[in-house]
């Protein structure tokens, strides 16, 4: 399915250049939503994804909060947005302004409904356009029936919309490869695309994630890894969906580098090869360990050529964006 939200960005961006403009007229009609995610993001500007971004106040962050608030303006009308917890707004960081991502209720989620760790491929090099979520709690998810908050759920977005997704599908049932306690509930998502860390491009599918407390799963030879919410796991898939299988990894040892233990409750990953080794993530709260020295809500990051070292904040969200809430889910679109 090639779609993409460009109709929407082509309408966003006219309304700003009219508004700049102070041009009272009639609306334009929308493109007609061809080229997928590359067309859709080129209006946005800029140079496009390169692995060798860092997180800054340039990228576009992909969020949902802690709790229900509003952020403002709107890229759309300049109007505050209101958001509850199972929605994602993205930041547009050339006009500082907001875009409704995902409407959770709007797109038959029931009422409750946290997204506490999501993956979104609506980006640039993504004409599929779907989106990855996993939920506090247990719960039901239309297509798919009820979903633990171990499990990744996809969906796809519905073109015409700004933030409706439909297609639910259930990617990955964790209690299928071992993670089955309230504290293997994961918390922070991260897939990989065409580029993956060489010793797993053979995997069907790669993914990491992060527990919301101790976990233990099995490795590629059945021992088993053990460890906590401060770590960074990674999935080598064999089969996805109903029927998941393949083998845990170790992406990131937290405790071993000095994060306090289960602070990490999000990711992000830049694309591409150039990538692997480094990647940005949401603490819990408090985070000072290395050059980094921050709190929730703050973007960190982690890199090996650096000399395994943390530092941050990159990107000083509730400064740079102007929300007041606290995000439990990110996904960045890295931009120059
Ligand atoms: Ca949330
Ligand atoms: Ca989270
Ligand atoms: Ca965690």
């Amino acid at each position: 399915m090639r779609t993409s939200r460009v109709a929407q960005f082509g309408l966003c961006l006219a309304m700003l250049i009219a508004l700049l403009l102070v041009v009272v007229s009639t609306m334009p009609v929308a493109a007609d939503g061809s080229g997928g995610g590359r067309a859709r993001w080129a209006a946005i500007g800029g140079g496009g994804v390169s692995p060798n971004d860092i997180a800054g106040p340039d990228d576009h962050p992909v969020v949902s909060f802690r709790t229900p608030g509003t952020v403002s303006p709107s890229c759309i009308d300049g109007a505050d947005i209101q958001y509850g917890v199972g929605d994602a707004l993205l930041f547009w960081s050339n006009f500082n302004c907001w875009l409704p991502w995902i409407d959770a209720e709007g797109s038959g989620l029931p009422a409750g409904t946290d997204i506490n760790a999501l993956h979104d491929e609506c980006g640039p090099d993504e004409p599929r356009c779907d989106s990855y979520f996993v939920f506090a709690r247990a719960q039901w998810v239309p297509d798919v029936g009820r979903v633990q908050p171990h499990d990744i759920v996809s969906a796809q977005w519905v073109e015409g919309t700004q933030d409706i997704v439909d297609n639910f599908q259930l990617l990955f049932d964790g209690s299928d490869v071992g993670l089955t306690t309230p504290s293997e509930r994961i918390d922070a998502l991260f897939l990989f695309d065409e580029d993956r860390p060489a010793p797993y491009a053979d995997c069907t599918e790669v993914g990491l994630g992060s527990t919301v407390g101790n976990y233990r799963v099995r490795d590629q030879w059945g021992g088993w890894l053990t460890g906590g919410g401060e770590d960074v796991l990674g999935f080598c898939a064999s089969s996805l969906g109903p029927d998941t299988a393949g083998y845990w990894f170790v992406y990131h040892d937290g405790s071993a580098e000095g994060m306090p233990r289960h602070a990490l409750i999000g990711l992000a990953h830049e694309e591409g090869n150039k990538a692997v080794g480094r990647f940005n993530f949401l603490t819990r709260g408090t985070f000072q360990v290395d050059q980094a020295d921050g709190g929730a809500g703050d973007v960190f990051e982690f890199s090996t050529y650096n000399g395994d070292i943390y530092r941050g904040p990159l990107l000083r969200f509730a400064e740079v964006t102007g929300a007041t809430g606290v995000p439990d889910s990110i996904h960045i679109y890295y931009f120059d």
